[in-house]
Parts: structure tokens; C-alpha cells; sequence
């Protein structure tokens, strides 16, 4: 409007400027916000896409955004949560039908296996370090940053084995920090699921497994704590002559966008 007012009395105002983002003659992509500059104009990727502003694609961040804008085929995928530069991209797979079909980022590693807990008595005897498949912690960590919703299952089968109860088990979080409460219960409750619900085998202990008795029993859940997911490491005690366990722990899976 401003230039046609300037040519109709044939001299220039050197303030005028065309603002190419009103008179939509710019050539920002789609997912872009376009800024009017004096003599220009610049161009700016919307957030969850990636690019120069003139060309923009979704960042690839997890599973939830490649099944959003990418693909809805169950598979591997590689993922950058962190986006352009800093940490390295790396491959998952993509459940696409877990979860309601929302795009399910899942980790494996090397200990999915119950694995027999037994020959030692002291606290946290028994080790067992975790080793995610294709990432690393960091990796994992900008993961979950990315997501709104990560969890891992954990259980302890005990014969005569004390879970929480004297410190006799625990888990070490990503980033090194001993955590003594177990799946299905809150952060810091130093209980398990059962406990939550005082509905343990003996109602004065926060975990079944704590009972500490001749009779199998389980203490299980899902650890769904975002920032200290995933499980670095195992840590069992109690499992000298008969006292015995066994451990499962399930894969790292991540979904939705935080
Ligand atoms: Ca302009
Ligand atoms: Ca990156
Ligand atoms: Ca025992």
C-alpha cells in the first residue's frame, strides 16, 4: 500500500518498506513464521520441524513424531531427540500400533531375560549393569526429554529374599543415583507397588518380597519416573544358601511429545 501512495507522487520514502509476510509474497515454507525486516523479510521453521525456513521437515525427535509426519509402519527408525547437531542420531525401533497407535519408542538390552538372583547376603551383593542396544545414556536421556510418557517394568521373584526392606535391593538411575523404591510405586515412597495400596503379603513391610519367607512371591511394576529412566543398574542382596530371586526388566518405552 505504502509504494503505491509513493509512486502516485513520484518520490521515494526511504522508511517505506514492503512487508512481504502481510502481502503474502514471500516465499517462507509452510510451517514457517515469516518476519518483516526493512528491505526484506526472514523466514523461521515452526517448532517440531527443522530447516531453513524456505524448506522445512519434522524433526525426527521420536517415534510419536515419526508416526505423526513420517510413517505408520511398525520398524526401525532412527530418531535425533536433540535435533540438528549435538548428540548423534541413532536407530530404535517404532512400535506404531502400542499404546493406542500414538508411535511407541522402544530400547532394548542386554539383560531382558529373569535372570537368577543367588550366592551372596550383604546389601546390593548381586550387580547387574544394564546395556541399551544402539544408544547411549545421554542418548536415552534426550529421549525421554522428547516424550511425555516413558516407562521400563521391573520385578523381583523372591524365595526367602528381601527386596527394599534393610536396603537389601535397589536401582541405579541414568544418571548414577541410588533408587529404593520399586515398580508401580512413587518416587522416593521406598515401597513397592503393593505398599501403595497396603496391600502387601506382610502389612507392616512395603513390598511382598519383604516378608521374607518360605513362599514365592513378586514385586512388580513400571518404573514411569521420566527423569530417572532408564535403568543403569540391578542391585540385589538376601540370596545366600536357599534365599534366592530372580529378575526381569523390561525395555525402554517412550511415547508422546513433551
Ligand atoms: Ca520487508
Ligand atoms: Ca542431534
Ligand atoms: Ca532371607
Amino acid at each position: 500500500m505504502v509504494i503505491s501512495t509513493q509512486s502516485y507522487y513520484g518520490y521515494v520514502v526511504c522508511s517505506t518498506d514492503l512487508n512481504e509476510c502481510d502481502r503474502n509474497t514471500n516465499d517462507c515454507h509452510q510451517r514457517a513464521s515469516c518476519t518483516n525486516e526493512r528491505g526484506s523479510y526472514s523466514c523461521k521453521c515452526n517448532h517440531d520441524y527443522q530447516g531453513n525456513g524456505f524448506k522445512c521437515s519434522p524433526k525426527n525427535i521420536s517415534c510419536s513424531v515419526i508416526r505423526k509426519y513420517f510413517s505408520i509402519v511398525s520398524g526401525n527408525y532412527k530418531i535425533d531427540p536433540d535435533g540438528a547437531g549435538g548428540l548423534p542420531p541413532f536407530t530404535v525401533y517404532c512400535d506404531m500400533s502400542d499404546k493406542n497407535g500414538v508411535g511407541v519408542t522402544v530400547i532394548s538390552h542386554d539383560s531382558e531375560r529373569r535372570t537368577h538372583v543367588k550366592g551372596c547376603y550383604p546389601q546390593g551383593c548381586f550387580s547387574r549393569d544394564i546395556h541399551y542396544t544402539g544408544a547411549s545414556l545421554p542418548q536415552l536421556a534426550s529421549l525421554t526429554r522428547v516424550s511425555s510418557h516413558c516407562e521400563q517394568f521391573i520385578k523381583y521373584e523372591c524365595w526367602d529374599s528381601r527386596l527394599l526392606k534393610d536396603g537389601m535391593a535397589w536401582w541405579v538411575s541414568r544418571d548414577s543415583s541410588k533408587m529404593t523404591y520399586w515398580g508401580g510405586a512413587s518416587p522416593g515412597s521406598g515401597k513397592c507397588a503393593c505398599g501403595m495400596t497396603n496391600s502387601c503379603a506382610a502389612p507392616s513391610y512395603g513390598c511382598n518380597c519383604d516378608k521374607n519367607d518360605h513362599v514365592w512371591r513378586e514385586d512388580s511394576g513400571l518404573l514411569t519416573d521420566k527423569t530417572h529412566l532408564p535403568v543403569k543398574q540391578l542391585r540385589f542382596g538376601d540370596t545366600s544358601s536357599n534365599n534366592q530371586g530372580y529378575h526381569t526388566l523390561g525395555k525402554l518405552k517412550c511415547y508422546g511429545v513433551a
